[in-house]
């Protein structure tokens, strides 16, 4: 017998209306975010996104196109998967409402309900929105509009099919009264059970072919074709074969839904009432996101930037995409995207405590290791210190995750990172390397970073996969197959081989262009990102004294700096040719930040950088107003 638990996961499927954009993107990385979670803990998943085809909204899509409707959806669902292939999604299956295995459990379990008395014939007369598709009560309207297209109603009447919705209305209450987690976060659970306390009308699942051909023709009557609602929310049990493929068997009683709060009445009121007719047991939970806005605004696919916002994805990178949708949305809440907070989210996180951690860690097992993991010697409590934070983060990674709380998870993740940088800060390994008594300290000091590495690599890997991939082949386990199990500390062997990182995630200016040249930064326009104590407790600023000074050959700018600080020479490049001449320069104190992750121009690396103010014409060393000796510590 297995023990493994199982989870089936849906997406909405999407209308192919329009191409995917950034709304598609966030809930499709989601998911695949939390079903690699799930994997990675061992669960048997089964990840399913598709593409809702049939209905007015896409006849006209086509008709607009001037291609036929199946043309037309063949055409943009091709867009959808190969859009999520690129994202790096995986997917166990996509389907689509025009496929024959999908309009066959749709008529079967048409044809059901209306053998058991579930569907009745009837007029109906109200205000219709053509664009959803859908009926309108009189408390719902606004202004005699439609509240989400804000275009006027039409008053039609017409003979059609009812599901007989009501009769369930008060099953549906006790159920999500007694499964406390039914739908979550708790405030749409709220929101259905007030909606709930007003009578429930029967569903209208047909359309007359005289005014809807695009469908699925009824069963029982085919002068009619089926309401897209209807057809489309039964695509989570065609897909695993209902009623007895053995998929469905294996998954249905595991299922959980996701979707953005924009369909959350159909997918908690009508599909739990469909399910109960049909007698198939209701889903297990519905997880339901909030919308993000650009720039404060609704989005909406008639804005051609929402479509940009995804293309953000190829100009920033897959990863830096992915990131900030999961860390800056709290799920469940409204968020808002902009290329800034991308790109601030890019530098502060990626490039600066995730990037420079691991090319740091790297370069040191490299520079005083030998290149391999090193055997360990004695522990401290920095060590006992460093385990203890990365049980935490594990906790609460799993904790979060159980909710969805994808920003949560990440920042559990974080704070990790920052006690692995402190760790580097607090042990000093380039103190460690120049004193042979401290040879053993230094051994155990690099292995527990290698450790924390790779550590890093398996609780990122569901959020971040490239990243975490690219990390653990610098720590040669590249392609090896792993589990949240193997967070256990002390797993990586000593003595393997590890490649010096090249920056994971390069700092990008505001604005889109690349860092520029230490030394010699622009002043920049308006106000600049706050940073916390914590941030700036990580520059390692030192009084450093200039021993050497040359022009760099064939610039203009560089000067090439030798400088001492403590008992170490460093070599820095600096663009202050034009303000400073080399002879100047020599035995002056100046002061330089020795933590930055070291840059090579004009093919010299620059292992840190000298500190200038500069008005936008003239520039000026920074100096000490008191003689202090080269390698005390500022701040
Ligand atoms: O509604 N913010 O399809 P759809 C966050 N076919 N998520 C967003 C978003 C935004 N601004 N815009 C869209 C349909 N989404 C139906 C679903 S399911 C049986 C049928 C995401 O193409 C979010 O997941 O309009 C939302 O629920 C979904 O796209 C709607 O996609």
């Amino acid at each position: 017998m297995t023990t493994q638990r199982r989870f089936y996961l849906t997406t909405p499927i999407y209308y192919v209306n329009a191409t995917p954009h950034l709304g598609h993107a966030y809930t499709t990385l989601i998911a695949d975010t939390i079903c690699r979670y799930r994997r990675l803990a061992g669960d048997s998943v089964y990840l399913l996104t598709g593409t809702d085809e049939h209905g007015d909204k896409i006849a006209q899509a086509a008709a607009k196109a001037g291609v036929p409707p199946q043309e037309y959806t063949d055409r943009i669902a091709a867009e959808f998967r190969k859009t999520w292939d690129r994202l790096g999604v995986r997917y166990d299956d996509f389907i689509r409402t025009t496929e024959p295995r999908h309009k066959a459990v749709v008529q079967e379990i048409l044809q059901r309900l209306w053998d058991s008395g579930e569907i009745y014939f009837g007029k109906y007369g109200g205000q219709y929105c053509y664009g959803c598709e859908r009926f309108y009560t009189e408390k719902e309207i606004v202004d005699g509009k439609c509240p989400d297209h804000q275009t006027p109603l039409v008053h039609i009447e017409e003979e059609n099919y009812f599901f007989k919705m009501s009769k369930y209305q008060d099953w549906l209450i006790k159920e999500i009264e007694s499964r406390s987690d039914m739908i979550r976060p708790e405030r749409y659970r709220n929101e259905i059970l007030g909606f709930l306390r007003e009578p429930l009308t029967d569903l209208s699942i047909s359309r007359p072919r005289t005014r809807l051909e695009w469908g699925i023709p009824l069963p029982f009557d085919d002068r009619y074709v089926t309401y897209v609602w209807f057809d489309a929310l039964i695509n989570y049990v065609s897909a695993l074969g209902w009623p007895d493929g053995s998929l469905f068997r294996e998954f249905w009683s595991h299922a959980q839904h996701l979707i953005g709060k924009d369909i959350l009445k159909p997918h908690a009121v009508y599909w739990p009432c469909m399910l109960r007719a049909a007698g198939i047991e209701p889903y297990r939970r519905l997880n339901v996101h909030g919308y993000w806005g650009l720039g404060g605004g609704k989005m909406s696919k008639s804005i051609g930037n929402v479509v940009e916002a995804l293309a953000l994805a190829d100009k920033y990178g897959h990863d830096a995409f992915r990131y900030f949708l999961l860390r800056e949305m709290v799920f469940g809440l409204d968020a808002n995207f902009s290329e800034e907070a991308l790109v601030a989210r890019l530098n502060a996180d990626l490039a600066n405590d995730l990037g420079n951690l691991v090319s740091r860690a790297t370069t040191m097992i490299q520079n005083f290791g030998g290149g391999a993991v090193p055997t360990f010697g004695a522990e401290t409590p920095l060590e006992a210190e460093l385990r203890a934070s990365l049980e935490k983060a594990r906790g609460e990674v799993h904790e979060a995750m159980q909710e969805f709380a994808f920003h949560r998870a990440l920042t559990a993740v974080w704070e990790f990172i920052g006690v692995v940088n402190r760790y580097v800060d607090g042990t000093a390994p380039w103190t460690l390397a120049r004193a042979p008594a401290q040879a053993e300290r230094l051994r155990t000091v690099l292995y527990a970073l290698a450790e924390s590495l790779r550590c890093l690599s398996i609780l990122l890997a569901a959020f971040l996969p490239p990243t975490a991939e690219r990390i653990r082949a610098l720590l040669g386990l590249g392609g090896e197959p792993f589990s949240l199990a193997d967070l256990e500390w002390g797993r990586l062997a000593p003595g393997t081989q590890v490649a010096k990182a090249t920056a994971l995630f390069p700092r990008v200016e505001q604005g889109g262009g690349r860092q520029k040249i230490p030394g010699h930064r622009g002043s920049k326009k308006g106000a600049r990102e706050m940073i916390s104590m914590d941030d700036f407790s990580k520059v390692d600023l030192r009084v450093a004294q200039v021993v050497a000074a040359e022009r760099v050959e064939k610039s203009k700018r560089l000067l090439k700096l030798t400088v001492q600080v403590g008992d170490e020479t460093r070599t820095l490049v600096a663009g202050i040719a034009e303000h400073y001449a080399s002879e100047e320069l020599v035995g002056r104190k100046v002061v330089i930040v020795a933590n930055l992750e070291p840059a090579t121009l004009m093919g010299i690396e620059s292992q840190g950088m000298i500190l200038a103010a500069s008005d936008g014409s003239s520039l000026a060393l920074l100096a000490l107003d008191r003689d202090l000796p080269p390698g005390a510590k500022g701040s």
